[in-house]
């Protein structure tokens, strides 16, 4: 029998339940599979007429079947994959690590050599819960976007790789936990699977999901990490993309005991860079025009995203009375001009405030930047005053995800042209980036080329931390900054087959060292009060459209035995924790390589 659902999600999902419910194979989307006939509609007294108008279609989605068939269904539309559990084996207490041969990479800034972190600096490692965890059908989860990306959309993933194991840490946290441990890693930053704990994103608690994430808070906290926890990373419950206040209730009310910090959204920024893709035109369910993309709806989602930030926010503060720092993570690089012209400096200002401006409410009056309202004009939705009143001040500190470096100017046609035109390619930024300096030269080492965005840019993020916090949100001053990604994917890495290729991934390495001296640069000689600190990744996981094949772990992760080694990134990470932090957790047992000053 076909589901009964009255969802107003449009596109050809949910048209597509009862042709699913008729056919025993389903039919799929993006032409991996063979297209169903088209239904010839004969007049029978059986069938009734009405007129659809979706325009007039309301943002609640009512989805009130929440039956097993229902959640078959959304599973059929993705594929399951099947996991086995793996027993945890002991931690080594050595690992094998980087020699006198080609020691670790030294100090990038001498000045900076004796100075300490507090005791109270958070510092760990990341990962996102559809990068690492795998078991994508495992114990009643329901499928999330980027289970149906993969699997739907050909050639959505560069490699074709899917998210369904990766790093199966659904299965393996216990030993990835007593790794940390053993590494000496203080904390751990990682998300929650929202549609693991509520298969349709709203309805029933999944009963095993939640114990899945009852052991993991009560493991990590046995093992002395602190959890530093994302609510949202980009996972939606394919169901809906409704509800998400809900959810971030459910999982606080929960779990906030066990919590040292909590991001209520990773980089809200995606809803840029996934329009006029996110939400994959109309290959998803959406409503309301958001599946059209384009401008419109990517400031839609922010829109949406903010305000769904505030409120969870402000009713952690207010109503839960939770007393743990809450932020969200922003997506942003500093940005050089290319020339010491007017105009390019404007197409720098232009470029911070379509990044981080947008999202800079928690830090100003709690509206959007001057820039994005007389460029967007209508198509940048308003806030109210009460709304604005609850997005300002709805942050306890920033959090940057500051991976690399650009270099801007003004488009060609100059930016008022640009700014004046909604069909102009740069619109609404209307300033172009580029990896290469004024004079031409690279801005740095190159990264993978399934991370063509990123390049190795160490001497940025110093003068950046500044600037975030003395000129573009002065608040931030008091208040504090933690970096809470940044990390690298050495070139090919992919292509190596052997550990003795693998481990040495001096790149990384480099990156590793370069950011971590310029970032206490910023603290111990320019003031800024960095309180944080999180390299991406743990280990290697599946880095969205690039797949598994583009690496960003500190740990190579072989996908057949999924065991985990330490790579030189890792041992650069911790020795530089060893020499500047005072955390007397780091007890891993790496000892000086030759060159490199200890403690
Ligand atoms: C982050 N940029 O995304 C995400 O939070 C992670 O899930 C992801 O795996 C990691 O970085 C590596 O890509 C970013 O263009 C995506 O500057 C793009 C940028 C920065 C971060």
């Amino acid at each position: 029998m076909a589901p009964s659902v009255t969802v107003k999600l449009g596109g050809a999902t949910l048209l597509a339940a009862s042709a699913l419910a008729a056919s025993p194979s389903g039919y799929g989307y993006g032409g991996n599979s063979t297209a169903a006939p088209s239904p010839t509609i004969t007049s029978d007294a059986g069938y009734s007429a009405t007129t659809f108008n979706t325009a007039s279609a309301s943002t609640y989605l009512p989805l009130p079947d929440f039956s097993n068939e229902q959640l078959a269904f959304l599973w059929d539309q993705v594929y399951a994959a099947i996991n086995t559990t793996v027993s945890p084996t002991p931690e080594p207490s050595v690992f094998p690590k980087p020699g006198y041969l080609h020691p670790l990479v030294p100090a990038y800034v001498s000045e900076v050599e004796n100075a300490k972190l507090p005791s109270d600096f958070l510092w760990g490692v990341a990962s996102a819960a559809l990068q690492v965890e795998g078991a994508a059908a495992a114990e009643g989860k329901g499928p999330s976007v980027w289970d149906f990306i993969p699997h739907r959309w050909v050639n959505a993933i560069a490699d074709n790789s899917t998210a369904d194991v990766a790093a199966n840490s659904y299965y393996l946290y216990k030993q990835d936990n007593a790794r940390l441990k053993a590494l000496g890693i203080q904390s751990y930053s990682f998300t929650i699977s929202w549609p693991r704990v509520i298969p349709f994103g709203k309805g029933p608690v999944n009963e095993e999901g939640i114990a899945h994430y009852d052991d993991f808070f009560v493991n990590l906290q046995e093992n002395g990490i602190k959890g530093v926890v994302t609510l949202f990373h980009w996972d939606t419950p394919l169901a809906l993309f409704n509800n998400y206040v809900r959810y971030a209730k459910l999982i606080i009310e929960r779990y906030d005991k066990y919590v040292t910090v909590w991001y209520t959204f990773n980089e809200p920024q995606y809803c840029n860079w996934r329009f006029p893709n996110y939400p994959y035109g109309t290959l998803l369910p959406s409503y309301n025009g958001i599946g059209a993309g384009g401008t419109k709806a990517a400031f839609l989602c922010g829109h949406y995203t903010l305000l769904a930030h505030a409120e969870v926010y402000n009713w952690y503060k207010n109503v839960y009375k939770g007393t743990k720092p809450m932020s969200f993570k922003n997506s942003a690089n500093w940005i050089i001009a290319n020339s010491t012209s007017a105009a390019d400096a404007e197409a720098v200002s232009r470029v911070n405030d379509f990044n981080m401006g947008w999202f800079g409410g928690p830090w100003t009056d709690g509206d959007y930047p001057a820039s994005l309202r007389s460029t967007l004009g209508d198509l940048l939705p308003t806030f109210t005053q009460a709304q604005k009143d609850m997005i300002k001040g709805s942050a306890d500190f920033y959090a940057l995800d500051g991976y690399t470096a650009n270099v801007a100017a003004a488009p060609p046609n100059g930016i008022a042209a640009c700014a004046a035109n909604s069909s102009d390619p740069n619109y609404p930024q209307c300033a172009v980036t580029a990896t290469v300096q004024p004079d031409g030269f690279p801005i740095g080492p190159n990264s993978d080329p399934g991370a063509t965005w990123l390049w190795s840019t160490p001497g940025g993020i110093r003068p950046y931390l500044s600037f975030i916090v003395n000129t573009y949100f002065p608040k931030v001053a008091s208040k504090g900054i933690v970096v809470s990604e940044f990390g690298f994917s050495d070139p090919y890495e992919s292509s190596f087959n052997t550990l003795g290729q693998i481990l040495w991934d001096l790149r990384r390495a480099d990156y590793m060292q370069g950011y971590l001296d310029n970032i206490l640069a910023a603290r111990a000689l320019d003031g800024v009060n960095v309180t944080g600190i999180f390299a991406w990744a743990i280990y290697d996981n599946f880095e969205w459209n690039s797949g598994l094949s583009t690496k960003f772990g500190l740990q190579y992760v072989n996908l057949t035995s999924q065991e985990r080694h330490p790579k030189a990134s890792m041992f650069q990470f911790l020795n530089w924790f060893k020499l500047h932090g005072e955390d007397t957790t780091a007890t891993a047992n790496i000892t000086a390589p030759i060159g490199h000053k200890r403690m």
